[in-house]
């Protein structure tokens, strides 16, 4: 039987600088998500996006933090959404915005596992905490928040903590990590693909491995990919590019073999910015992704 698939948008920018990835649902919708996945679930239901505004931008005076209140408060209602999803038996499937929404979503969903695994498909770590970042953004935070490391009113959303233990979580794709990451990596047991590994040991190796990792300890996976992982050369729409990335095909090979491996429960697809993008090209692979993930097949 095929699954049922809620799409729920989240047109938020307020955990970083740039404007523009608060239309990123709608860059995603534009490339054709509907009519890409609709032959691959029994059912979709487009929730539409979760009410953000224009709200103003606040730096927390006391934590540096830009945004916190306003962060938190979003995500909170992005949690209920997910939670709801998550219970009445639909694969919830987020479109950022910047990937400050990974907290609310893993909130949402993570209460549903008792062991839930994270695939973060990153350029970068996002395990800075306030004292850590170099920039204020809680674009850079939503990892450390969800292992319980941060701001308490964002690890205590859905009041619970932590979403996730850090032996259950797999970074891939990271090529910039700051100094606060790094030493947070080695003493938590954080598992790592770097660019250094995928280069390698080649894409089909590093998902193999990672695929069998999260398999003997979780019971459902959650893929958090920041469309900053892949290479700006092919996806220019992302707000912190950086260069020597995971291309477009070894991405294909990723979600092809994590459709295959069936652990996947839910998904987000974040950080597009069609303003930074030419002709919707990075929103369009982002829906390219999704069909393999969702089991698109040639033949
Ligand atoms: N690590 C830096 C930069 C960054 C993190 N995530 C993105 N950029 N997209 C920071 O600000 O925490
Ligand atoms: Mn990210
Ligand atoms: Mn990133």
């Amino acid at each position: 039987m095929k699954k049922k698939l809620s799409i729920i948008g989240m047109p938020m920018d307020l955990g970083q600088m740039r404007r523009g990835v608060d239309m990123g649902p709608s860059a995603i919708r534009y490339a054709g998500i509907n009519e890409r996945l609709k032959p691959l679930f029994s059912e979709i239901h487009d929730m539409g996006d979760i009410p953000i505004g224009r709200p103003e931008v606040v730096v927390d005076k006391e934590s540096n933090l830009r945004n916190l209140d306003l962060v938190a408060e979003k995500n909170t209602l992005l949690s209920e959404k997910v939670d709801e999803a998550v219970n009445e038996g639909w694969f919830p499937l987020v479109l950022g915005g910047d990937h400050s929404i990974a907290i609310g979503t893993l909130a949402g969903v993570a209460k549903h596992y008792q062991s839930l695994g994270v695939i973060w498909y990153d350029a970068h770590g996002d395990l800075n905490t306030a004292e850590t970042s170099p920039s204020g953004n809680i674009h850079g935070m939503p990892l450390a928040v969800s292992i319980g490391l941060g701001h308490p009113l964002l690890t205590n959303i859905g009041g619970y903590a932590p979403k996730v233990k850090p032996e259950n979580v797999v970074i891939i794709g990271a090529r910039s990590l700051d100094e606060g990451e790094r030493i947070l990596i080695k003493e938590r047991g954080i598992k790592v693909y770097t660019m250094h590994e995928i280069d390698r040991l080649g894409m089909a190796k590093v998902m193999e491995e990672t695929i069998a990792y999260l398999k003997e300890r979780t019971d459902g996976v959650h893929l958090s990919l920041d469309l900053d992982g892949l290479d700006p050369s092919e996806c220019p729409g992302v707000g912190t590019p950086v260069m020597g990335g995971i291309s477009y095909r070894e991405s294909h090979l990723a979600m092809e073999m994590l459709e295959e491996s069936k652990l996947i429960t839910s998904a987000e697809f974040v950080e597009v910015n069609p303003i930074l993008d030419e002709k919707n090209k990075t929103a369009s692979i982002a829906v390219g992704l999704m069909g393999s993930l969702f089991g698109e097949k040639l033949l």
